[in-house]
């Protein structure tokens, strides 16, 4: 068959910071081609909408399966999905990833038939069983693991039996030039592993794997980075190094081959100062920036978001990374409840640190626990606004000052940045780029006033909503029964779900909450 992999298009971050190679659609891309079909890619990020409505008229497919992995994207994917049937009726619509999931009922409805399944959880096996069921028995697609259709619902989905085995479609993704991370311009994406054994209570990164966490070889990582001609690597993990002799087999392994590259990656304040070591020999492989989960400056904060590191181990850890010389961005979760006393005080907090500060939105997303036990009433359930980027629940301050307040302090924080220690290194740096012909974070930074402007962010709660995000049902939505196990999408297999030594597994338990689970 001809199939058609799409990315959705860019949401509001995209057009500023970074904009990242799908890498969870290349791999289900690969998977579909390993099984003899015939695969292109298209991603929306970088071309438009006249691209692909040219693209199914040039070489119209049987089967289109679109990434979900944010929410936001919901709408987009339902409107192409039904424009897409109505040109091509005898296509098979499918439509995977993260949101995707855990919204899979609600996705079949809006779609009113142009949608013919949903695909839930890890792609690579599910694709392969899909598209043997729609080319031999039709009828037996709601048996396959993971397939959710208008006619029933197949088993839980299956794992990737070893992560080794599978492989991005690097090849399919045209412009590969417009894929960057700040200052890494061009960048790639490479995962090392994938799930994440802790629970934060806001976060679905463990509830989509089961509390899995498995690695992949250092061999077949050091193949991967070999084949990828970016200078810059954006590592995908949702905490990177959690265990050291891994982080230590890899570095050794790219030191070996002689591959040199600037890294981004993602961890916790704790497994930094963990595995400092680790950090230290990155650092001289060319790991340029790290990105720390802080979420919260004081500790109420930090209890509510079910982060279970003492504040003092944060700071500890800021000034670990600092110590290194790298790059170090933290993120800050602000609440709607927040009134301007709050955002001062975070601002001043901000302003006496070095780091670059993010500043993201409470927000409550299907298969996170905040979304079965938040108890205040979702001012909008338009999948659009649901970005981390605008408030869904109410805010204490009339919506239009806590903007004005948020954005002033995202500005403050962007141009303490922007001016102060980073300013000549940045300019060098950027310099670099523009020679390489790298325009990406230039244009980024040119666009910020008008992505991060408080009337466009209003003007967006305006519009009208064709598509609702549905409840959580009753049942689910008491914390006293609530349960994780009604959230995973993969099953939970427990310990031997999770490639960790037993003293990871201990150090992980000591800073989860929920240490029964
Ligand atoms: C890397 C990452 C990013 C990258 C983007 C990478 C990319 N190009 O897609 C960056 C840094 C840009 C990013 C940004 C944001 N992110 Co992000 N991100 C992640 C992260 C950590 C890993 C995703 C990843 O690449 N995983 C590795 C690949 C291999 O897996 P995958 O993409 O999930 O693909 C697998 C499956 O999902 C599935 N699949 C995927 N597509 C398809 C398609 C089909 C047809 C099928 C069958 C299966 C399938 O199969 C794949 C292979 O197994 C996830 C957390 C997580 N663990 O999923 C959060 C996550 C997806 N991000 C999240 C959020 C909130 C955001 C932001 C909105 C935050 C912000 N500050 O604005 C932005 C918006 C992004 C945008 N589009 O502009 C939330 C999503 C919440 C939601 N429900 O919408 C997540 C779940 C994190 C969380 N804490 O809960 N993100
Ligand atoms: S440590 Fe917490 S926030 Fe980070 S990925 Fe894991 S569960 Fe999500």
């Amino acid at each position: 068959m001809k199939l058609l992999f799409v990315h959705p298009g860019p949401l509001l971050y995209t057009n500023v910071f970074l904009r990242l190679e799908p890498l969870g659609l290349e791999l289900v891309a690969e998977a579909a081609r390993r099984a003899k079909h015939s695969v292109r890619l298209i991603d929306l990020q970088v071309e438009s909408h006249a691209d692909y409505h040219r693209l199914i008229a040039e070489w119209p497919p049987d089967f289109v399966a679109f990434s979900c992995n944010y929410l936001a994207n919901v709408p987009e994917i339902v409107d192409l999905a039904k424009a897409t049937k109505l040109a091509l009726p005898r296509s098979f619509i499918c439509v995977g990833g993260h949101s995707a999931s855990f919204t899979a009922k609600a996705i079949l409805e809006h779609g009113e038939g142009a949608i013919d399944c949903v695909l839930k959880g890890e792609g690579e096996p599910s694709i392969v069983k899909l598209l043997e069921a729609v080319v031999s028995d039709r009828n037996s697609i709601a048996k396959v693991p993971g397939a959710v259709t208008a006619h029933g619902e197949g088993p839980r989905p299956g794992f990737v039996e070893r992560l080794d085995d599978v492989r991005p479609a690097r090849d399919l993704l045209r412009n590969r030039r417009k894929y960057f991370m700040g200052l890494l311009d061009p960048c790639a994406s490479v995962e090392f592993s994938r799930g994440c054994p802790w629970d934060c209570s806001f976060c679905s990164a463990w509830t989509f794997y089961g509390r899995s966490y498995r690695l992949l070889s250092a061999e077949n990582v050091v193949d991967d980075l070999a084949s990828i001609s970016e200078p810059g690597a954006f590592i995908v993990d949702d905490v990177a190094f959690i265990q050291e002799r891994h982080g230590f087999a890899i570095g050794e392994a790219i030191a070996r081959k002689g591959i040199r590259k600037k890294f981004y990656l993602e961890t916790r304040g704790d497994v930094l100062l963990r595995n400092k070591e680790v950090f230290q020999f990155w650092k001289k492989l060319g790991l340029a920036q790290i990105f720390l989960g802080i979420e919260a400056i004081d500790e109420d904060g930090l209890r509510k978001f079910r982060k279970r590191i003492p504040l003092g181990r944060n700071f500890e850890a800021l000034e670990f990374a600092r110590s290194l010389g790298i790059s170090v961005a933290i993120n800050i979760i602000a609440d709607p409840d927040w009134d301007e006393e709050r955002f001062r005080v975070v601002r001043d907090w901000c302003m006496d640190v070095p780091e670059v500060v993010n500043i993201s939105i409470n927000t409550p997303y299907p298969g996170t626990e905040i979304w079965l036990t938040e108890q205040r009433r979702l001012e909008t359930r338009d999948y659009r606004l649901f970005d981390i980027q605008h408030a869904v629940l109410p805010t204490k301050l009339p919506l239009a000052a806590f903007y004005r307040e948020l954005l002033h302090t995202q500005r403050v924080l962007y141009g303490k940045h922007m001016n102060w220690w980073t300013a000549p290194k940045l300019a060098g740096e950027l310099t670099r780029n523009l020679v390489r012909g790298q325009t990406n974070f230039m244009r980024g930074i040119m666009n910020y006033n008008k992505v991060y402007n408080a009337e466009n962010m209003l003007a967006d709660h305006a519009r009208p909503t064709y598509y609702e995000l549905p409840l959580p049902p009753r049942s689910q939505t008491n914390a006293a029964t609530a349960t994780a196990a009604d959230l995973y999408i993969h099953a939970n297999r427990g310990r031997r779900g999770r490639g960790m030594d037993d003293s990871t597994e201990r150090f992980v338990d000591a800073t989860r909450i929920e240490a029964s689970r």
